[in-house]
């Protein structure tokens, strides 16, 4: 082949090679040139020269085909950060913790009552005070008089007889009720007070077989819960004996209603 040629060929060659590995990796460094491509064709044969002067050229000969694709390029530079993404979907829900219980807050500071409310309760604390001392002196009162005191309950007499219904209404209109023991105590209270403020005499107890004969009963409709009959008693003597009384030695005995007996009231 012709020099010139050759020569053409091969730069025509390279500047093949070098575009298409240019081209290929735009984002990255150029890689190594690729190897030559081989040689291109040969052209037509050339005019014959004039003797002693050069020959004309012949004409080009076609290229030839590409070299050998070079190696990989080394990586390129990082790109820029790219736009922030959309929002992701909202997550499910999560399961329920199990937490321990917390530890017990602080005592509060005591809050501070008003001025008027403290006058206020000094107020009733002593009118209390007052009022218990009464109570007191009356009861004092009562005891002096022949009163007796069982626990919280307390004998009073009028010292007056009266028949059953009207006695009981006697006590009643006081406050109190017609007396009727319900423990050895209280009847030997009673028993003191038909001694002491009775003269002996015979008093009416609050419990009647009235409503069904055999079975006394308080004015409360319960059934008596202690008895202290004499030994005989109840007889329900002639059939007209419905009340109860108590005799000097504290016995008990059934007797009519409609006979007058002392007035024994108790209060509790
Ligand atoms: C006697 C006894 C009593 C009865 C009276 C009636 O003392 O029979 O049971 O109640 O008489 O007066
Ligand atoms: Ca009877
Ligand atoms: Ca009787």
């Amino acid at each position: 082949m012709n020099p010139l040629t050759n020569c053409l060929c091969i730069l025509v060659v390279v500047a093949v090679v070098f575009s298409l590995s240019y081209s290929e990796t735009p984002a990255m460094c150029p890689g190594l040139n690729g190897r030559d491509g081989r040689d291109g064709a040969n052209g037509p044969k050339g005019d014959p020269g004039v003797h002693g002067e050069p020959g004309i050229p012949g004409e080009r000969g076609n290229t030839g085909p590409p070299g050998k694709v070079g190696p990989k390029g080394n990586p390129g530079e990082k790109g820029n950060t790219g736009d922030t993404g959309l929002a992701g979907n909202k997550g499910a829900k999560g399961e329920i913790g199990v937490g321990l219980p917390g530890g017990q807050g602080q005592k509060g500071e005591k809050g501070s009552p008003d001025v008027e409310s403290i006058k206020k309760t000094v107020d009733l604390e002593s009118r209390i005070v007052s009022l218990e001392k009464k109570v007191f002196w009356l009861k004092n009162v009562l005891l002096f008089h022949g009163g007796k005191q069982v626990g919280d309950k307390v004998f009073v007499t009028t010292g007056g007889e009266e028949n059953f219904d009207n006695a009981q209404k006697t006590c009643r209109e006081a406050g109190g009720r017609l007396t009727a023991p319900r423990n050895a105590a209280e009847n030997s209270a009673i028993e003191e007070i038909i001694r002491t403020k009775g003269n002996g005499k015979k008093a009416f107890l609050g419990i009647t077989d009235s409503e069904v004969e055999g079975t006394f009963k308080y004015s409360t409709g319960q059934t008596i819960t202690f008895q202290n009959w004499n030994p005989g008693e109840p007889n329900n003597n002639k059939n007209i004996e419905d009340c109860a009384e108590m005799i000097s030695n504290g016995k008990w005995n059934d007797m009519p209603c409609n006979e007058q007996r002392l007035v024994i009231c108790e209060f509790e």
